[in-house]
């Protein structure tokens, strides 16, 4: 199994999981079901799950009952047996029926596509926007599930509705309870989108520039993002480990320390009740100082991934200067053809913001540090400080954050030139007792 930041392989306690993708045959036109596989492996990975087994299962027709065929159903359940298995994730739309009769059959738990992907956004919403959003979508997802069984049990008994019975009042007394629920939040939400600005300012409290890893699940993210912060792991580390494994210390060339933050992923045929979850999800971007969007280059889509990828950087609202913010990391050159990966290469030269790289192999790895260096070195401001020379911590400080270009000292005062990011300069700003003059 591949070397995964949120991958909980060592963890002992890891769900065992199948994955399983199910596909009408002869869909045509429709992209290949392997690759629709790998990506929902690569999403089940993303939530810490050990998954021992995936398959693409052919169908010649969604059967109500199970949506998978008799034998299917039999085969796999000898399959879960085997290999104890806890969790089924069927890629793909299931009704809450045959959820039900697949969990029956296989004696456990069984997800489908949007479960799947509401979990990983669950697990990975760090804002008060993005968590109340993902709140949001789940409970409208729970709510759909429940008027769908209660319109079937209904129909079981021959539409008597006046006939009631304890289920179906406990499902309306459900279906009330989520419907309030559902109100409350999106009051909420209204709320946190007006103070949102506020909020943002009150959350940098991170004392490094942020670097933010974005792209498709399955581009390498992950593997950059263990292969960049593998060699240097800094003290603060100890600070965010426990809080959050998906944000990690790093030593540039020029030894400016970042913070290296991996998100979570773009999907194909995003479930479209989760795609304002997932804007929500991402808005942590907006904070970061500087993106690297990582691209999977041998991808057969690989254009379509990125021009996606951009248009929802676009509507992020990350402000006009965007652009001279961002690094493509061109990334899995090693699978390349040798013409294929010369030229990414040499694009890689020609480029400033394009660097070539295998997460894998470690090839153009050192050369995306040093673009990172020189493009967050570029959006430091360099200021005149004023401090008074007792202020020791304020001069400790500036020495830790910043870089030092000068520093007079009379008797009094410390007058310094210092290279500060914006946001450093922002916390600067907010600190009593230090005057300055640009
Ligand atoms: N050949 C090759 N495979 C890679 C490279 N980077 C990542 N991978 C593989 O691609 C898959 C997805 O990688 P991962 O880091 O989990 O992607 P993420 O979803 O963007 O975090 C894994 O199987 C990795 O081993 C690379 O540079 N070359
Ligand atoms: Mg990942």
């Amino acid at each position: 199994m591949s070397d995964k930041a949120e991958g909980s392989d060592n963890r002992a306690s890891a769900i065992r999981a199948l994955v399983v993708h199910p596909y009408l045959k002869g869909g045509a036109g429709k992209r290949d079901p392997d690759q629709h596989l790998d990506e929902a492996v690569g999403l089940a990975q993303a939530i810490a799950l050990s998954v021992v087994a995936a398959e693409a299962v052919a169908l010649s027709k969604r059967r109500p009952s199970t949506l998978l065929g008799e034998g299917t159903v039999l085969r796999l359940k000898e399959l879960v047996e085997e290999k104890e298995i806890g969790l089924v994730i069927v890629d793909g739309l299931v009704s809450p029926i045959q959820q039900r009769n697949l969990e029956k059959a296989w004696d456990c738990k069984v997800i489908d596509r949007t479960g799947l992907i509401l979990d990983i956004f669950g697990a990975r919403a760090r804002t008060r926007e993005g968590t109340l959003q993902v709140e949001l979508a789940a409970l409208t997802y729970q709510k759909s599930r429940l008027v769908r069984s209660w319109t079937h049990l209904e129909r079981q008994r021959g539409g008597f509705g006046f006939l009631g019975g304890p289920g179906e009042t406990q499902i309306e007394t459900d279906r009330r309870l989520i419907g309030e629920r559902i109100a409350r939040l999106k009051k909420e939400l209204e709320e946190v989108k007006r103070t949102r600005d506020l909020h943002r300012k009150a959350r940098k409290r991170v004392p490094y520039p942020i670097v933010a890893l974005v792209g498709y699940t399955n581009a390498g993210k992950s593997t950059l993002f263990n292969r960049l912060t593998k060699s240097d792991v800094f003290a603060e580390d100890l600070l965010f480990a426990t809080l959050d494994p998906t944000m990690r210390g790093l030593k540039l060339p020029s030894g400016r320390k970042v913070i290296l933050s991996d998100t979570v992923g773009f999907v194909s045929d995003l479930p479209h009740e989760l795609v304002a979850a997932f804007r929500a999800t991402l808005e942590e971007v907006r904070e970061a100082d500087l993106i690297v969007h990582v691209r999977d280059l041998a991808h057969a889509e690989t254009e379509e991934q990125k021009s996606d990828v951009e248009s929802v950087l676009k509507e992020l609202e990350l402000g006009d200067a965007y652009q001279a913010r961002i690094i493509e990391a061109l990334n899995k050159i090693d699978l390349l053809e040798t013409e294929a990966h010369d030229g990414a290469l040499a694009l890689s030269a020609r480029s400033a913001s394009k660097v070539a790289v295998s997460a894998l192999s470690g090839e153009g790895c050192p050369a995306l540090l040093e673009r990172i260096d020189a493009l967050i070195s570029k959006s430091m401001n360099r200021i005149k400080v004023t401090l008074d020379r007792a202020d020791g911590a304020g001069l400790a400080w500036l020495y830790e954050h910043g870089e030092v270009i000068s520093n007079q000292e009379d008797e009094t005062q410390a007058h310094l030139v210092v290279r500060l990011d914006e946001a450093n300069l922002q916390r600067l700003k907010a600190r009593p007792g230090a005057r300055i003059d640009d």
